[in-house]
């Protein structure tokens, strides 16, 4: 099969999503084309068979003051439809890839799949802006899919969408993020955790809320140590308020990593505050190392966590309750352990790559028969 494959290459999940799933469908033999602005960040440096890059370009001119990225995306997906004959294009995240490839459906004749990540259902898709076109783009797809219920409910009852939406969730190889020994960082004091949290620093990750848990933690437990992975809008003021809670000595910004699989290896818990998700990918990857996770009760993530069994659910926008069940599991390792190992089970059942890939061939296969 020959599969064009468009998604924010650099930013976020749902770009790596994609790319994890294209280079999966690269390996069982599929052509895999990526129609992007840049060259997606799973795949820098690697070069992997059967897996083709093809660049929009955006021309830019004085007359304009927005230049229109989805005519150029459009563009470059309807050139790699005629020069490769593709079957079928897979985008991901609406807002605007479902437009490019309703557009280009329209010369090409190329079915489209489109994939609902989270906001270009929920904040920006339901914005006045974006929503008639959003909608129309989406429910004029051969196939939408989400990445959780929650993602599916929105976008039946905030976009109106009335095509079914198959349900698949987001995966990790459980391989790459396996139980592993800490390697690349001194423990000094193995008696109290090391808690990670890995994200984009965008608002809605609101790390501040665990930079303050931090602060009640520190009083109860002064080995804990924080490790902030990851950079973005909110880097800097999480910075300051690190040292305005006078938790340097506790608290390592260690700025964007690509060893997150090591990184996770020295830690003893995942937390993730944020104030919505449809289905964190990072979730996913520290519960595959067997880590027991904190995270909020919000969006799809109670489709993954159930409390107390494979996890542990907190309200957001409470530092309380994130630092009190961060000192439960610093007192007690055998919940540490038991919650971790469930962590990993769900995973295994649920959330792999053999699991999951499948279902979206499943989907293709149908589109391209139909
Ligand atoms: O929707 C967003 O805010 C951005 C998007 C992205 O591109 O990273 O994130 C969403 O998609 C990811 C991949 O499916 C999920 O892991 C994230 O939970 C989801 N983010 C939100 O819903 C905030």
């Amino acid at each position: 099969m020959k599969i064009g494959v468009t998604c924010y290459p650099t930013v976020g999940g749902s770009g790596i999503l994609a790319t994890r799933l294209g280079v999966e469908f690269a390996k069982q033999g599929h052509e895999v084309h990526f129609v992007t602005y840049e060259r997606p960040f799973a795949i820098q440096g690697v070069d992997h068979e059967n897996v083709f890059v093809h660049l929009v370009s955006v021309l830019d001119y004085p007359l304009f003051k927005y230049p229109p990225y989805t005519i150029a995306l459009a563009s470059e997906m309807f050139r790699a439809s005629e020069q490769h004959g593709l079957d079928m294009l897979h985008v991901h995240y609406a807002i605007p890839h479902s437009t490019a490839a309703l557009l280009a459906r329209g010369m090409t004749g190329a079915p489209y799949v489109v994939t609902l990540h989270g906001s270009d259902v929920t904040i920006l898709g339901s914005d006045p802006s974006y929503l008639p076109v959003n909608t129309n783009s989406i429910e004029e797809a051969d196939a939408i899919t989400a990445v959780s219920r929650f993602v599916a409910e929105e976008a039946r009852e905030r976009l109106g969408i009335r095509q079914e939406i198959h349900v698949i969730p987001n995966f990790v190889n459980s391989e790459t993020f396996a139980p592993v020994s800490c390697e690349v960082m001194e423990r000094n004091n193995e008696r109290d955790v090391v808690i990670a949290h890995i994200s984009n620093f965008r608002p809605v990750k609101r790390v501040h809320d665990l930079v303050y848990a931090m602060a009640i933690v520190a009083r109860e437990a002064p080995g804990a140590k924080l490790m902030l992975v990851g950079d973005g809008p909110d880097r800097h003021s999480v910075e300051k308020l690190v040292s305005r809670l006078d938790l340097k000595k506790r608290v390592l910004l260690t700025g964007f990593r690509s060893d997150v699989p090591n990184l996770l290896g020295c830690s003893d818990l995942v937390v993730l505050c944020s104030e919505t998700e449809s289905a964190p990918l990072t979730l996913l990857e520290g519960m595959s190392a067997s880590l027991p996770v904190v995270a909020t009760r919000v969006g799809g993530i109670p489709e993954i966590i159930e409390d107390e069994v494979n996890g542990f659910l907190v309200s957001p926008k409470n530092p309380e309750a994130i630092a009190e069940r961060i000192l439960r599991l610093n007192s007690d390792p055998e919940l540490r352990r038991r919650l971790g190992c469930a962590a990993r089970e769900t995973v295994l059942e649920r959330y792999t790559s053999e699991k999951v890939v499948g279902q979206y061939m499943e989907i293709y296969e149908k589109v391209i028969s139909s």
